[in-house]
């Protein structure tokens, strides 16, 4: 019934980001997707009867691998597996999962916002019993076993039926598909004023990019909030998301940001991104930044239910804009800065000492999971304009004459050729050291370092985390290259100018970003390595 596969290491299994994301044809090839599970079971200590939660955005060769992944756990002696019906989870919805069914971790079958399809991404992520991303030393684990692996282990038996929800039995061990929305959509419930969101009377449009949230959004938004049917567009998960990026900025949903620029836009017009964890907010003639909008969540956070008490501490990633910074500020509490990753937040939430945390990246959750959330994010600003009576754009102009604004943009560079992007990062590092004292484009460099974190809880050190070259100011540059691509590398490059207030609050984010974009050509060299005069996606 057990079957002992013989195999051979394959040597691209280091987990980036946010897990192994890789082509879909790389994932096809013989054994690939069982070598890098077949790893992950043998990290997991204590695996022997315990519960293991499966689920995945249902992207193209999701049922296969969920399939293998259910057999392979059977013949690694779990006890359980818990999966989504269809094989759906969000990636919030299986960290509560985790939580909730006090698993011992789970695998999200997911490659967040990169497209799908046969010739597109996907991508294999393990969480561990917090329910957040596996942090490093685990992922270093599961490395160290992809590179050794000589065989596999995986139940010889007839595919389950994860269709209809119930409990089957294969090998020894319970099947159990779930409801993928129900517990997910009940926390929300748990945490927020629904009876005032309700009665509010907003309308909204919310675009699900036919990714994994559209099933959560219709019973959340439209049957247990009452906002019209309708309300959540592109709501069924389609295997290649219909031909599109599921990826909600300002490039990948322009129909959702048009709609909320013209005349007809509803009060509120939100995004999701493939996996569920993602959000875009833009409101009534305004788009608000993630960075903005993590420190507009926290100012107001204690609006909302959850979080009437106040909040514990706000953590954000290095690149992010420091806007929330000022929110900590005045509310006394403290602010952690993390690199990019939401595994860096695990600690600081499981020990207590943050509430919120929040990225660049279009990602902002809270300590209901460990992971960052796109429909929660939606629901606290729904909640704060319910409990306000405010527009969007009011709650964003209020909290910039208040705290000033981190005007903010994103560039990237994808599908650079990885030695020149390493060229350009190895370069400017041996720079970094005389570029204090030096004008550039106007703005003269206060300090230039090269970011390394050690985690407060475990005295654990990540280094190499972005070069930053700061100009006084308190406006600044960041370079890093992702983690998250799947061909060639993408040049990130994070352009933050602060205006104090009373300054220029109301300014295109363009022009005011305009000498520290010309800035960051000139010290890092991006056209002369890369060949490209301007970047491919700018957010
Ligand atoms: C993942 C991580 C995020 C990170 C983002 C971008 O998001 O979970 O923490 O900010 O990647 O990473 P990079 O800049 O390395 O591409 P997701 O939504 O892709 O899982």
């Amino acid at each position: 019934m057990i079957e002992t596969v013989s195999t051979t290491p394959y040597g691209d299994q280091k987990p980036g980001t946010s897990g192994l994301r890789k082509k879909v044809k790389v994932f096809q090839q013989p054994h690939y997707a069982e070598n890098f599970i077949q790893s992950v079971f043998e990290v997991v200590e204590g695996r022997e009867g315990a519960t293991l939660i499966i689920g995945g955005d249902g992207r193209y060769l999701n049922r296969e691998v969920i399939d293998k992944a259910i057999r392979m756990a059977a013949a690694n002696g779990f006890g359980r597996v818990i999966v989504g019906r269809g094989g759906i989870l969000s990636t919030p919805a299986a960290s509560h999962l985790i939580r909730s069914r006090e698993a011992i971790g789970g695998l999200i079958l997911s490659a967040s916002h990169n497209p799908g399809g046969p010739n597109e991404d996907f991508g294999i992520k393990y969480n561990v019993a917090n329910g957040g991303p596996a942090p490093e030393k685990v992922t270093d684990a599961i490395l160290e076993r992809t590179r050794a692996i000589d065989s596999y282990r995986i139940a010889d038996a007839e595919a389950v039926d994860i269709d209809a929800i119930g409990e089957t039995e294969i090998a020894g061990m319970t099947v159990e598909v779930v409801d993928p929305v129900a517990a997910y959509a009940d926390l929300m419930q748990s945490l927020f004023d629904f009876t005032a969101i309700r009665g509010a009377g907003l309308t909204m449009a919310f675009d699900a990019m036919s990714a994994v949230t559209g099933p959560y959004a219709t019973e959340i938004l439209e049957r247990r909030l009452g906002f019209e049917q309708g309300t959540v567009r592109n709501g069924t998960p389609l295997e290649d998301f219909g031909g599109h990026h599921p990826d909600p900025n300002l490039v990948h949903a322009r129909t959702l940001y048009d709609l909320m620029m013209s005349a007809d836009a509803p009060d509120f017009g939100a995004a999701s991104d493939g996996d569920g964890d993602r959000n875009l907010i833009i409101g009534r003639d305004i788009f608000i930044t993630p960075s903005d909008s993590l420190a507009m969540l926290a100012a107001n956070a204690h609006l909302a239910p959850a979080y009437a008490d106040g909040l514990r501490g706000i953590a954000r990633s290095m690149p992010t804009s420091a806007a929330a910074d000022r929110v900590a500020a005045a509310l006394n509490i403290p602010l952690f800065e993390t690199p990019t990753g939401w595994k860096f937040f695990g600690n600081l939430l499981d020990a207590g000492m943050v509430t919120i945390c929040g990225e660049e990246s279009a990602g902002t959750g809270s300590d209901h999971v460990r992971e960052k959330d796109g429909l929660w994010a939606v629901l606290l600003w729904l909640n704060i304009l319910a409990a306000t009576g405010k527009s969007v754009k009011q709650i964003a102009e209020e909290h910039w004459a208040r705290f000033g604004r981190n005007y903010y943009a994103r560039h990237d560079y994808e599908g650079v050729d990885s030695a020149a992007a390493e060229a350009l990062v190895d370069g400017l590092r041996d720079r970094l050291a005389d570029l204090p004292g030096q004008e550039i484009a106007g703005l003269r460099i206060e300090a230039a370092d090269e970011f390394a974190y050690v985690d407060p809880t475990d005295g654990s050190i990540s280094r190499q985390q972005g070069l930053r070259v700061l100009f006084e100011g308190g406006s600044r540059v960041v370079f890093r290259l992702s983690g998250t691509g799947t061909s060639g590398a993408t040049l990130r490059v994070y352009l933050e100018r602060y205006e104090p207030v009373g300054g220029r609050l109301d300014q295109d984010t363009g022009e005011m970003l305009a000498d520290i974009a010309r800035a960051a050509d000139e010290i890092a060299g991006i056209t002369r390595h890369t060949g490209r005069a301007r970047p491919d996606v700018i957010t």
